[in-house]
């Protein structure tokens, strides 16, 4: 569907993120049996419109998100130029060193609403971090394999120049765009490296081994959306892999907040290890699984303070007791007026169809909580977008199996990861706040608008 010749650079997104689930539903059959049987749970549990940017519209088999873990910073800048093709920009900072894992991540995605609603598609993106490593030997190896490491192919690095250079991609440059970066995202069950060497990095932490030894970027899960998450949850086990514990994040609500996820464990598949003579040594790895997602409205900075609170007393109190969880968290309001009266949550506001008796209104009345009242806007809270910052440690730590723990630093290291990036990571909260007010100039333009006609 090119408009005037070219796709834009949300279908391009949304071209991609059809691709990559089709790749990885061939790749993980697993997966693939996730999304037959959220899919038809879907059907059957479909609420109606509470979010923006039409959450009830979960798309049978489209991929909420994805994520890859990169070795080095040549990757990272590569990677950056080709999700911003798709209109995809660094979003939010994730300092993973808190959890004792050796890499620090941002997510790329879209950030306007318009872009959002054609796909909110993201990939959460990490990236090594060698100065974690106080191993000497080891960080040199580790360097070296990943020296000589192409993640992308020639073409797609062309086309990304290509794309820089002359703008949108018409339909065909589109799809050989989409097929060539597939390659950076696909399984490859050859190593790169000696069952040795991959020995050493796994004994460093599993998520080393995971990020060196490889071709590339496997993407290592894709998450489909539930609209009931927890009754999803329930079937996981139908697809003969093993469910994660627990649902992460909030516990169940009327006025879903943030993000709740749950996946199953990482399945173990062959790989085969270059003996240095022309064969290949063969055995496993453990890396790559499936997830659900359900999502909330976005949290204001206070919202997000009392979120972390509540999360730290409740973790103090026992860390796996729900009952204990839900009690803590029954002190975050649940009722929408009131998250947003006390200004937890970001809305949207929209005109709605009594708009048109806005003629009788005086201009004092051009008062948002004013048109409120009377019916003349609605307030509709607005998605979130991200990840959950305790919980992404929660999925690597899951899915990996015992991770050793690095030494930690306690400086955060954004700016670190800028530069590596050589980019700024935007501020989640600055994009849901510059949505909210500019919802709120559209309402009040129109109220006055309305009054001096
Ligand atoms: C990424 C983990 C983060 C989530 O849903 O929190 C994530 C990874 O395992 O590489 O996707
Ligand atoms: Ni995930």
């Amino acid at each position: 569907m090119a408009v005037g010749g070219t796709v834009s650079s949300d279908l391009l997104r949304d071209r991609f993120a059809t691709a990559l689930s089709e790749m990885y539903c061939d790749e993980v059959p697993a997966y693939a049996a996730l999304v037959q049987v959220v899919g038809k749970q879907n059907v059957k549990s479909r609420k109606g419109t509470f979010l923006l940017n039409a959450f009830d519209e979960v798309k049978n088999g489209q991929a909420y998100h994805g994520a890859i873990r990169l070795g080095s910073v040549e990757e990272l800048r590569m990677m950056r130029r080709a999700f911003s093709i798709m209109g995809m920009q660094a979003v939010g900072y994730y300092d993973l060193s808190e959890a004792g894992l050796p890499v620090h991540s941002t997510a790329f995605r879209p950030t306007s609403s318009k872009a959002l609603e054609v796909n909110p598609f993201r990939v959460f993106t990490s990236l090594l971090r060698l100065d974690l490593l106080d191993d000497v030997d080891l960080k040199h190896r580790i360097e070296l394999t990943l020296s000589k490491r192409e993640v992308f192919t020639v073409r797609a690095v062309e086309l990304i120049k290509i794309a820089e250079t002359q703008g949108e991609f018409s339909d065909a440059q589109a799809d050989e765009f989409v097929a060539e970066l597939l390659e950076t995202f696909r399984w490859k069950k050859e190593a790169r490296v000696s069952l040795k060497d991959y020995k050493l990095f796994d004994h460093a932490s599993r998520l080393v081994a995971d990020i060196v030894s490889f071709q590339g970027p496997h993407i290592n899960h894709l998450t489909v959306g539930a609209e009931n998450i927890d009754a999803a949850h329930e079937t996981i086990a139908s697809c003969g892999v093993q469910a994660k514990y627990s649902i992460e994040g909030p516990p169940i609500r009327k006025c879903p907040i943030l993000l709740r996820q749950t996946a199953f464990k990482a399945i173990q598949e062959p790989v085969f290890f270059p003996d240095g003579a022309g064969g290949y040594h063969a055995d496993s790895h453990t890396a790559r699984f499936g997830e659900i997602e359900a999502r909330g409205a976005a949290l204001t900075p206070k919202g997000r303070a009392l979120y972390d609170s509540l999360l730290a007393q409740a973790q103090a109190i026992n860390d796996n007791e729900p009952a204990s969880i839900k009690q803590v968290f029954s002190e975050f309001p649940d009722d929408w007026d009131e998250l947003r009266e006390k200004g937890l949550v970001y809305f949207q506001y929209r005109l709605t169809p009594q708009t048109a008796q806005l003629s009788h209104f005086s201009s004092r009345e051009c008062d948002l909580e004013k048109l409120l009242t009377q019916g003349a806007v609605e307030a509709v809270p607005i998605r979130y977008e991200d990840f959950l910052p305790v919980s992404a440690a929660g999925i690597f730590r899951s899915n990996l199996g015992q991770v050793s723990p690095v030494h930690v630093q306690a400086d955060s290291r954004k700016s670190a990861f800028e530069t590596s990036l050589g980019a700024k990571v935007l501020d989640p909260f600055e994009l849901y706040e510059a949505i909210e007010s500019a919802s709120i100039s559209h309402c009040l333009e129109a109220c006055m608008t309305r009054f001096f006609a």
